[in-house]
C-alpha cells in the first residue's frame, strides 16, 4: 500500500511537471517566420495559475535574450500558432505530451494590444488587449481548441481579421488548460506573446482589456468542472469562453 501510494505520487508529479506546453513559432500565409522569432516564450513550461498577477499578460521567466524581431502580418492573413512542450522541440513521436498533455482540454484564444514599438515593447501589464480569435468546446463533438492543435501536431491557425487597424502590436496567444479548473486557481494558463506589424488598411479595434484585469478566477470559463463522468466535453453543455 506504501509503495503504491509513493508510486502514484512520483507518477503524479511527473505528469505534471511534464505535461505542460508553450507557443513558440509562428507562420504567416504558410511562411515559417522561425523557431523563437518574433515571440517570446517562457525559459520553462509550467503554466501560470494567478489571474490577477503580472504573468497573466505575457508569462514569467521569459527566454533571454528576448526576441527583438517584429514580424509583418497582413490583415486578412492566415496565422500558424505553433506550440511545442518544451523549447528546443519537436520532441519526436514518443514524446506522449508533445506539444501538450492530451489531458490539457480547453481554449485557444488570441489577443492584440497596439504597442509604440512592438521590438521594445515589454510593459506588458499596461496595454490594452483586444481578442481576435478563439476556439472553445464543440458541444456536438465534445471537442476542444487544444484538441484541433494537438491533431494539427502542434499547430493552431486562425486568420488575423481584416478589419484591424496597420501599426504595431503584441499578439497574445493563449492555451488554458480546464483538467483541474473545478477548483478554484487551479486552471493552466499557458502564453506566449509575439512582436507583429499588422498591415493593410482596417481601422477597427475591438474591446480593450487589460492584464490583469480581464480575467476573474470564478469567471465560469476558468472555475468549472469540465467532466461528465470521466469524458471532459463540459457535459454537453456551451463552454464560455474567457474575456
Ligand atoms: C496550419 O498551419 C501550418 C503551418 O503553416 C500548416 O502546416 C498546416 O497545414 C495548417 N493546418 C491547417 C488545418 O490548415
Ligand atoms: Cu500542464
Amino acid at each position: 500500500m506504501k509503495a503504491q501510494s509513493l508510486l502514484s505520487s512520483v507518477f503524479f508529479a511527473a505528469r505534471t511537471v511534464s505535461g505542460h506546453g508553450m507557443w513558440q513559432r509562428l507562420t504567416v500565409n504558410g511562411v515559417d517566420q522561425g523557431q523563437l522569432v518574433g515571440i517570446n516564450p517562457p525559459a520553462v513550461n509550467n503554466p501560470v495559475l494567478s489571474v490577477s498577477g503580472a504573468s497573466i499578460a505575457c508569462n514569467t521567466g521569459l527566454k533571454t535574450p528576448l526576441s527583438t524581431t517584429v514580424v509583418t502580418v497582413p490583415a486578412g492573413a492566415k496565422v500558424g500558432a505553433w506550440f511545442e512542450h518544451v523549447i528546443g522541440g519537436p520532441q519526436g513521436a514518443n514524446d506522449a505530451d508533445n506539444p501538450i498533455a492530451k489531458s490539457h482540454k480547453g481554449p485557444v484564444i488570441v489577443y492584440l494590444a497596439k504597442v509604440a514599438n512592438a521590438a521594445s515593447a515589454t510593459d506588458y501589464n499596461n496595454y490594452q488587449w483586444f481578442k481576435v480569435a478563439e476556439e472553445g468546446l464543440n458541444t456536438a463533438t465534445g471537442t476542444w481548441g487544444v484538441d484541433t492543435m494537438i491533431a494539427g501536431n502542434g499547430w493552431w491557425n486562425f486568420t488575423m481579421p481584416t478589419c484591424v487597424a496597420p501599426g504595431q502590436y503584441l499578439m497574445r496567444v493563449e492555451l488554458i488548460a480546464l483538467h483541474s479548473a473545478y477548483a478554484q486557481g487551479a486552471a493552466q494558463f499557458y502564453m506566449s506573446c509575439a512582436n507583429i506589424q499588422v498591415t493593410g488598411s482596417g481601422t477597427a479595434t475591438g474591446t480593450m482589456v487589460k492584464f490583469p484585469g480581464a480575467y476573474s478566477a470564478t469567471d465560469p470559463g476558468i472555475m468549472l468542472n469540465i467532466y461528465s463522468g470521466t469524458v471532459p466535453n463540459n457535459g454537453g453543455k456551451a463552454y464560455p469562453i474567457p474575456g
